[in-house]
């Protein structure tokens, strides 16, 4: 038998626990479209209850949930202030202005993953027959970008403070906001104190098979629902893969701060290989982004050398690499990821194969 690879290309690639599998054979199902699927309803309410706030709608993923937020925040025409290397605005193919007519405003995204707050301050337009309107802020947390930052309570209470003060709403790209709660050691709920809504992965480091939820006011969640279905993702007997979502949600929270480790592990060992550059001290959840500074092989050819020592992680421009440490990786992993490096970069240029993937 042949021993599977260590992947760190993302946690998105978690298979479901044997009590997801369990929870899914057993769940209760209705048609959700109808609000009749009991397991649907049990985790909406579940998540809602988690972040302090009113309720919540299951989508099918965290672009979806972006999606139906931004759609239920802004009308056509409509501006949203986010960073400029935002998830949704780097990979969710522009969905919201291809979709939605939503006009994004990008302000430079600082290295913690926050957004100066004048910055923000400067991009709300004033009213002015030549602006859009500004109704929107999006950030993000913890950043993906920047390195799994986590954003601490006090940013998140200015951010949304400031927002509010402007009559703009306030989302949280929440993809690993259970990452974020874990690494401050604070609830997800105060995270989320000052946010209007918030879309939260459970199929990341929470291992569920599928799935994100929205949660926000009644009001607001009305209005997602609406937009879920518009986009094509009202699901009928969802409760099956909603079940995979109650145990991420009750069972799989605080053993990110395992992922945290190892990945903080990883950092330091990388740390200590010639042309690896990485501050450790950065690395606060299970992403870690480091620079390869070697003239003589590139980010491809390390993934493509990894990749034949049995261990996956992707190049993501320039000079970068991400490692996203995950349920499935161990620290014998990390250790056995450690030898890897250290093995291709000795090799060092004699590495040839080009076929990797720029994604992440
Ligand atoms: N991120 C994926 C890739 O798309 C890059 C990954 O491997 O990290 N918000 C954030 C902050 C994300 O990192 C992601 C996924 C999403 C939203 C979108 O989630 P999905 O993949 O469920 O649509």
């Amino acid at each position: 038998m042949t021993t599977p690879p260590i992947d760190l290309r993302s946690d998105t690639v978690t298979r479901p626990t044997p009590a997801m599998l369990e929870a899914m054979t057993k769940a209760p199902v209705g048609d959700d479209v109808y609000g009749e699927d009991p397991t649907v309803n049990r985790l909406e309410g579940l998540a809602a209850e988690m972040l302090g706030k009113e309720a919540a709608v299951f989508v099918s993923s965290g672009t979806m949930g972006n999606l139906c937020s931004v759609l239920a925040h802004c009308g056509r025409g409509d501006e949203m202030i986010l960073g400029d290397i935002a998830h949704i605005f780097l990979y969710e193919q522009g969905g919201s202005a291809a979709l939605g007519g939503v006009h994004p405003h990008p302000v430079p995204t600082q290295a913690d993953g926050t957004l100066k707050l004048s910055d923000i301050e400067d991009a709300i337009r004033g009213d002015n027959e030549h602006f859009p309107i500004t109704r929107l802020l999006a950030v993000e947390n913890t950043h993906n970008r920047c390195g799994g930052r986590a954003l601490p309570v006090e940013y998140m209470d200015a951010a949304g403070q400031l927002a509010h003060k402007h009559g703009l709403k306030f989302h949280v790209d929440g993809a690993r906001l259970w990452n974020a709660a874990v690494a401050l050691n604070v609830s997800p709920a105060r995270l989320a104190k000052e946010a209007d809504s918030l879309s939260l992965c459970l199929s990341k480091g929470l291992a569920a098979p599928v799935g994100s939820v929205v949660v926000g006011d009644k009001e607001f969640i009305q209005k997602a629902r609406r937009m879920r279905k518009v986009v094509g993702g009202g699901m009928r007997q969802a409760g099956v893969i909603a079940a995979a979502g109650i145990v991420a949600l009750t069972e799989m929270v605080e053993r990110l701060a395992d992922d945290h480790a190892n990945a903080r592990r990883l950092a330091e060992g990388l740390n200590r290989l010639d042309g690896i550059s990485i501050d450790p001290e950065t690395v606060q959840t299970d992403i870690v982004i480091f620079n390869l500074d070697r003239e003589d092989i590139t980010p491809a050819h390390l993934s493509a050398g990894l990749r034949s020592h049995g261990v996956l992680l992707n190049p993501i421009g320039g000079k970068r690499l991400r490692a996203v440490t995950n349920y499935h990786v161990t620290e014998a992993d990390i250790d056995r990821t450690l030898e890897a490096f250290a093995a291709v970069l000795e090799a060092g240029a004699q590495v040839t194969d080009k076929k990797v993937v720029t994604y992440g």
